[in-house]
This record gives structure tokens, sequence and C-alpha cells, in this order.
């Protein structure tokens, strides 16, 4: 640090430098998260000082947090969305080691609790099968790679259930991993690369049979899927089908995690994570509630301490000011977008490797005189997406589990924008 202090100025001027070698989202297809709506950036300045981790202080913005919980129960379908419970977080990886935790602290306390009732001889031979082998969380094989830091953090381990053809969780895979140390299990609405959705109603009966909480991870798709309509072949408006069964109205499941500063077009850092009612923390909330003599509250049941009041204001504004109907219109926007993707693929003779359901579209390259097999490798397709990115500024992704390109179409991409780049692949995959 300077001993003296830069002028106004002259870091005006610095700032300027940074924010331009910063994306504006003009060319960017590879990211979840876009341009906040100008409301949300408005109360995010409002709201500047706002700390929700002393909740005295900041009464007012505490207030508003509460009404996104309501509200986000509302969108997912809870039965009671007065009795849901939850809170917001910084984004999907801290709302999902929440919900592992919570799980892996509700086990421990259910086997502390049944072997207090046990033989002597019982519980040796419980604790000696629980040191056996570590408590373990039952997810889809495409789960995001949060859960590895949470299988580290916490000291799990991943049992990863295999996906089908569409990329999503075969429940009878699921249920066949299922053992005395497993803790949970999770279900992702909108996995991160294919944009897919679990069958999440099979996973919700699964969580009911073996009595385990079921987490959804809705990152991504907790602002999609509540507003998403799916067409009728008959053209009849009146007959469009809101789409997937994925949340609170699905018996089984215990917690959804939801990303405004994603799909919710709210500032970032803003996640939210909502449980069906507060009866399921009640044996685990004790090991992460805190006394905070000091603080205008009692006690802390959050992970982080100090919270952004800022993103809570930003959260609460577009939420409030969209409605319904808002995300409605802007999650039509981007399957419109889908639709326009699609036909000026099929104009260079290329089309998405399955269907999209959501704005995430992922296609392999299949050059004109050779089958995708041969020539689609992760070499071939890392090579297209860098050139994309040197040579004409896009910025793509490719996926992991097969070799492909990923275009995520946020609300800040245009039809001339996918004109113009699927113009720019051609010449690329024609070369
Ligand atoms: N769950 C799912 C299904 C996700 O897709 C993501 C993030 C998370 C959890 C974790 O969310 P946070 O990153 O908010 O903690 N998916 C994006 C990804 O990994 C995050 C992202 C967004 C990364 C924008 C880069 C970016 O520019 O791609």
């Amino acid at each position: 640090m300077n001993k003296k202090g830069v002028s106004e100025e002259e870091l005006l001027a610095e700032l300027s430098f940074f924010s331009d070698t910063d994306t504006n989202f003009k060319k960017v297809f590879s990211s979840m998260c876009t341009i906040p709506h100008p409301i949300a950036v408005v109360a995010q300045q409002q709201f500047s000082l706002s700390n929700i981790g002393d909740p005295g202080l900041f009464q007012g913005t505490c207030r508003m947090e509460m009404e996104i919980i309501r509200m986000s129960a509302f969108m997912l379908k809870h039965p009671d969305s007065v009795s849901a419970f939850g809170h917001m977080t910084s984004g999907g990886t801290e709302s999902n080691i929440e919900a592992v935790f919570h799980m892996k602290n509700r086990f421990l306390s259910f086997s502390s609790f049944s072997s207090s009732h046990e033989s002597k001889t019982q519980k040796i031979q419980n604790s000696s099968k629980l040191n056996d082998s570590k408590l373990n969380l039952i997810l889809p094989k495409t789960a995001h790679f949060s859960f590895e830091k949470i299988a580290n953090l916490l000291d799990i381990e991943l049992k990863k259930a295999d996906i089908d053809s569409d990329f999503r969780v075969i429940s009878e895979s699921v249920e066949s991993l299922i053992d005395k140390n497993t803790i949970g299990l999770i279900g992702i609405a909108g996995n991160t690369e294919f944009g897919e959705c679990d069958p999440i109603e099979s996973l919700s009966e699964i969580a009911l049979k073996y009595n385990l909480p079921l987490h959804i991870d809705a990152a991504f798709g907790g602002f999609v899927y509540p507003f998403l309509e799916i067409e009728n072949e008959s053209k009849d408006e009146s007959k469009n089908e809101i789409a997937n069964k994925f949340a609170f109205d699905l018996p089984g499941v215990t917690s959804v995690s939801i990303d405004p500063h994603k799909m919710g077009l709210s500032v970032i850092p803003a996640g939210v994570l909502v449980f069906r009612d507060e009866s399921f923390l009640n044996l685990s909330l004790d090991k992460i509630k805190v006394q905070t003599p000091y603080l205008t509250s009692k006690y802390q049941s959050t992970l982080t301490g100090t919270r952004s009041g800022s993103s809570v204001a930003a959260t609460y504004a577009v939420m409030k000011h969209l409605g319904f109907d808002g995300y409605k219109k802007n999650v039509a926007y981007c399957m419109d977008l889908v639709n326009h993707f699609k036909k000026e693929l099929s104009k260079i003779g290329l089309k998405p490797y399955i269907s999209p359901k959501i704005n995430i579209i992922v296609v392999s390259i299949e050059n004109k005189n050779k089958k995708i097999a041969d020539c689609a490798d992760y070499a071939e397709i890392e090579k297209i997406r860098s050139q994309l990115l040197e040579k004409y500024g896009w910025n793509v992704s490719a996926t992991k589990t097969i070799p492909a390109l990923r275009f995520v179409l946020m609300p800040h991409v245009t039809k001339e924008d996918i004109t113009r780049m699927i113009s720019d692949l051609k010449e690329l995959i024609d070369y």
C-alpha cells in the first residue's frame, strides 16, 4: 500500500482500466450469470452498508430476506410457504454445503439417539460399522463440482449414480447405492453441463421409502422451470403447460437451492436455500447454532457470519418488480434464443447433441466428411473452443462428460450474436 493515497481522478482512471479488461457480457456464451436487472443494481447501491449477520441493526433488510424466502417457497410450490424456513447465501456452493452439512448432522443425531437405547455390545458393533466406511451422499454423475469440495470439507464419500442418454440420473441406480451410511440424496434441476432435470418425482419416492432427506440443486433451473412453458403442438396458448415437477410439491423434497444471481437477474452474490420447515433441522441446527452475545441477536445459525444486505435488497427488488409474469417473459426470451440457435446450427449442418429443454445447448462438431466419433474428440473440441475465443472473441465452454461445445443462452445474448457466432463457427469447422 502507498503511504500517500491516490487521487480520486487517478483512481477512477485505474478502475476504468481494470473494468475494461473484464467482460461486459457482449460475447459470452459460457456463463450462467448475466447482466443484473437495473432495479437490482439500484437496490444494491441503496443497501451497500447492510449486513444481515447483525439482524438487529438491519431489521428492514431482514424483513426483505424473510419475504424472499416466502416468495421463493411459493415459486417452488411449497404447500404452505409460511412454514418454509431458509436464508440467503452467497450462491449454489454455499447452499449445497449447508444442505449436506445438515444431512450429516441429522444422520449422526439419529445414530447417537438410537445407540443410546442399545446395549453396550450393540453400541460397539455399531460404532465399528460406522468407522468401517465413511458416511456417504448419493448424487448424479452430472452434479456440480461444488459437491467435490463438500465431500472433502465434510469428510463424506460421494456415491455417483448412473445417468441415462439424456444425462438425467437413473433412479434405479440411486436406489441401488443406498446403504446404512447414506446421509441423503441429491437431485439436480438444471444440471450445469446440459441443463437437464433429474426425475425428481422418482427421487422423492425413494427418499420417502428410505426416510432420507432429498436436496434439490436448482441453482440454475430454479428461476427457469417455474416459468417455462412446454409448447403445445396445437399452438393453443391456453393449453401450454408449465414444465417439470422438481420442488416442494413433491413430498420427499426436504430442501431446494436456487440462485437469484443466475437466471434470477439479481446481483452477485445471491443464493437462496429453502428448507421445507424448521423441524427438519431440529436434529442438526444446534451443531451450527452459536451464541452471539455481543451482537443484536442471541445466536446465529448460518454458515457465514457477515452476509450481504445489498444482495438481499437487490434480490427482493427484482423478484417484486418482475413478478411471475416478468420471469416468464425472461424465460420465454431465452427459449426463443434456443429456437433461433437450433435454426442457425442446422444451416451449417449441425444440431444439438440432445434436444435442449432449457437455455443450455450442447453441440458436438460433425465435420462435413466425417462422422462425429471420428473427429469430435476432446482435443478437437478444445481447439475449436479456443479458436472461437482467440480469432473471434467468443467465450464458449466445452463439456467434460462428452466432447462437445456448450452454449448458455442467457438474457444478455441476442439473436444477432447467435447469427454472427454461428457464421464464425462455420468458418472454423469448414477450414
Ligand atoms: N449448482 C449448479 C447446478 C451450478 O451450475 C452451480 C454453478 C453451482 C451449484 C454453484 O453455484 P455458485 O458458483 O454460485 O456457488 N454453476 C456455474 C458454473 O460452475 C457457476 C458460474 C457462473 C461460473 C458464471 C462461471 C460464471 O461465469 O459454471
